[in-house]
């Protein structure tokens, strides 16, 4: 990644807004900014220059990692005191607030300790920016989700009757830090038999029978990038009720898929595959939204939803992953990564969607 760049490319981009000084919080977009992986920091963006506050832990690490054009400022007393400092030093009586990292009490301390000083809502310029990926970001994207189908066919050899979902969830894990990657990007769920209904099922010791849906959602973090797929298994055999249920959302989910691409709107997309759901009698059993955008954090925007549109534009990464859960019986969820791209889309996670039984 070339900080030098996004670093300049994010001061521009203030300057538009006339946001200058922007206080930024939150730990992953510092990471997107300067390449710093630590947990304690905050960087500041000044119109005449950038500084990364950090603590003494922090210092050497800092120093050798962050790009020539952001100034460390090793912390003295407290984050504040360091702040109030600097803005005393460049005479500046207001700053702009990064608006989802600040907590409120990091807001209280920083209005008792910074008197006399404005505190503006900053909104969330840097994740906006994050929305579109750049090349290096796309190919790390796209290798992340290299290593999540290959843990899919790696796992097609493993699932069975009595094997537990833990065991499930485990080797996913191992196979992702055997093969590079730093961890899984959220809780693995592995929901077998009426588990699978809940979309957010939390992953137990239960044994995997014959008969059972197990419905697989994972995805790992490499060189910092997420990756998200789901897939939805079946053991030995599959009740009808459940195939008819598995060609819905499949077909819901292609549908959806098909249609990505720039200018479309995120609440159309979401419409196409509810749509297609709604029609064939199951509306009322996909209860959230079809996606949302992937990178260094697993859920970052755009969110793929009925409100809050936002336009698809070339350099997206989004979900698409429609489903369908009948309460206490059985669930189906499908989920592809997908890139928009000048012509369309690329599908990222290549994983078979054919109905699969074990
Ligand atoms: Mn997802």
């Amino acid at each position: 990644m070339n900080y030098r760049t996004r670093i300049k490319k994010i001061q521009k981009h203030l300057s538009e807004k006339k946001q200058f000084p922007y206080l930024v919080a939150s730990l992953i977009n510092i990471k997107y900014c300067t390449g710093f992986e630590g947990s304690y920091g905050y960087l500041i963006f000044f119109e005449d220059e950038t500084v990364f506050i950090s603590d003494s832990r922090y210092e050497e690490y800092a120093l050798m990692i962050l790009p020539d054009i952001v100034r460390f400022v090793l912390q003295q007393k407290d984050f504040f005191t360091s702040l109030k400092s600097l803005l005393k030093e460049k005479k500046i009586k207001k700053i702009f607030l990064e608006e989802h990292s600040i907590t409120l009490s990091q807001y209280k301390m920083l209005k008792n300790e910074c008197k006399g000083i404005a505190f503006n809502y900053g909104g969330d310029v840097i994740n906006e920016l994050r929305i579109i990926k750049d090349d290096d970001e796309i190919e790390t994207i796209k290798k992340a989700a290299q290593i999540t189908d290959a843990c899919f066919n790696h796992l097609l050899k493993i699932i069975k009757p009595g094997v537990t979902e833990w065991d499930i969830a485990i080797e996913i894990e191992y196979f992702y830090k055997k093969h590079g990657c730093q961890g899984t990007s959220f809780d693995t769920i592995v929901a077998s038999g009426a588990g699978s209904s809940m979309p957010h099922y939390k992953t137990g010791i239960k044994k995997i029978k014959a008969g059972e849906p197990v419905l697989i959602d994972m995805g790992c973090i490499f060189k910092g990038y997420c990756s998200d797929i789901t897939r939805t298994v079946f053991i030995k055999n599959i009740p009808d009720s459940v195939n008819t249920i598995y060609s819905i959302v499949k077909e819901a989910q292609k549908r959806a898929v098909d249609a990505v691409k720039a200018g479309l709107t995120t609440n159309k997309l979401d419409s196409i595959a509810r749509d297609f759901i709604a029609a064939n009698g199951y509306g009322d059993l996909f209860g959230h939204s079809l996606g949302h955008g992937v990178g260094l954090d697993v859920h970052e925007l755009p969110a793929v939803k009925q409100n809050g549109a936002m336009v698809l534009k070339k350099g997206m990464v989004i979900t698409i992953e429609p489903g369908i859960y009948i309460p206490k019986k059985a669930g189906v969820r499908i989920e592809d990564m997908v890139l928009v791209t000048s012509s369309g889309h690329e599908v990222l996670t290549k994983s078979t969607k054919e109905l699969i039984i074990l």
